[in-house]
C-alpha cells in the first residue's frame, strides 16, 4: 500500500500538494470568479450574512471545470483512496468572504447527507486560493473517521459541535493548486473568514463505481470520471429538474 493511502487510512484525510499547476489553477480561478458573477450574491450589509457564496456543480457552468474534475493528477490521487472506478456525486463551489457572523460549517460528519452502502464517499477540496487559519481553512479531527457513523452529526447539531469544538481540531492550511482529500466519516468544519482575502474552493464528492447511494433517488450527477459504474440502470440514468412550486 502506498504511503499516501496508509496516511489516509490512518488519519481520514490527505493534503495533496500542487496537483494543479500555477497556470492551471490561475485559469480555473478566472472561471470560478466568472461563476460567482453569475450568482445572486447575498446582501453583505445584512449582519446575519455568513460570508459564504455557493453553488453546486461547477461542471454545469464551465467546460474548464469539467476538465479539472477529469485532471489526471487529481484522479490518480482519488484512485489511491477509492479505487479505479470513480463516480462524481456532485461538486460544490464555496467562496468565503470576510465576516463577523457565525460560520455555517460547524463541526460535522458528511455521511448522513449522502450515505452510500459501502461508505466509499470522499471529498476532494480543490484549493483555488490560499487557505490559512485566519482565512478560515478546513479543520479536522485526525483519525475520527474510525468512529464510523455517528448520529446527530450534522453541522446544524449544536451538541455535536460542543462535543467536538474547533479548538480540538487541526487546521489544514493549503496553497492554490493543492487538494485536501477527506473521508465522509471524518469530523471536520471551518471557522468564518476573518481576513480581507476571500477563500475559494471547489469540493468534489466522489464514490466508488462498485458502491451505490443508499437512496438512489437522491440527487447525484452519477458522472463517471474514471472506470465504470456497476450500478447505473435506466432509472438512475434518468434525470429530472424539479419544477418550483
Ligand atoms: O468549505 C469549508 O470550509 C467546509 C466545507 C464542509 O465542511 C463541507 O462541505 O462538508
Amino acid at each position: 500500500m502506498s504511503k499516501i493511502r496508509t496516511f489516509f487510512d490512518e488519519n481520514g484525510y490527505y493534503l495533496a500538494k500542487g496537483i494543479f499547476s500555477t497556470a492551471e489553477i490561475s485559469s480555473l480561478e478566472n472561471e470560478f470568479d466568472r461563476i460567482v458573477r453569475q450568482l445572486e450574491i447575498p446582501d453583505d450589509g445584512d449582519p446575519n450574512y455568513n460570508g459564504v457564496i455557493s453553488t453546486r456543480n461547477v461542471q454545469q457552468y464551465s467546460g474548464l471545470w469539467l476538465a479539472a474534475l477529469l485532471h489526471k493528477g487529481f484522479l490518480d490521487s482519488v484512485e489511491q483512496f477509492i479505487g479505479p472506478d470513480i463516480v462524481l456525486n456532485h461538486s460544490t463551489l464555496f467562496e468565503k468572504r470576510k465576516t463577523t457572523a457565525d460560520t455555517p460549517f460547524k463541526m460535522h460528519q458528511d455521511w448522513s447527507y449522502l450515505p452510500t452502502q459501502k461508505n466509499t464517499m470522499i471529498a476532494g477540496m480543490i484549493h483555488v486560493s490560499e487557505a490559512t487559519e485566519e482565512i478560515g481553512c478546513l479543520r479536522v479531527y485526525p483519525g475520527s473517521h474510525k468512529q464510523g457513523r455517528l448520529e446527530r452529526s450534522k453541522a446544524v447539531d449544536p451538541e455535536f459541535h460542543e462535543q467536538f469544538p474547533f479548538e480540538g481540531a487541526i487546521p489544514i492550511e493549503a496553497e492554490p493548486g493543492d487538494v485536501t482529500f477527506f473521508d465522509y466519516f471524518i469530523i471536520h468544519g471551518s471557522m468564518s473568514n476573518h481576513s480581507e482575502q476571500p477563500r475559494k474552493v471547489v469540493i468534489a464528492r466522489m464514490f466508488s463505481g462498485k458502491d451505490r447511494k443508499e437512496d438512489i433517488y437522491q440527487f447525484s450527477e452519477n458522472l463517471v470520471l474514471r472506470g465504470w459504474n456497476s450500478h447505473t440502470n435506466e432509472a438512475t440514468a434518468r434525470k429530472a429538474v424539479v419544477k418550483p412550486q
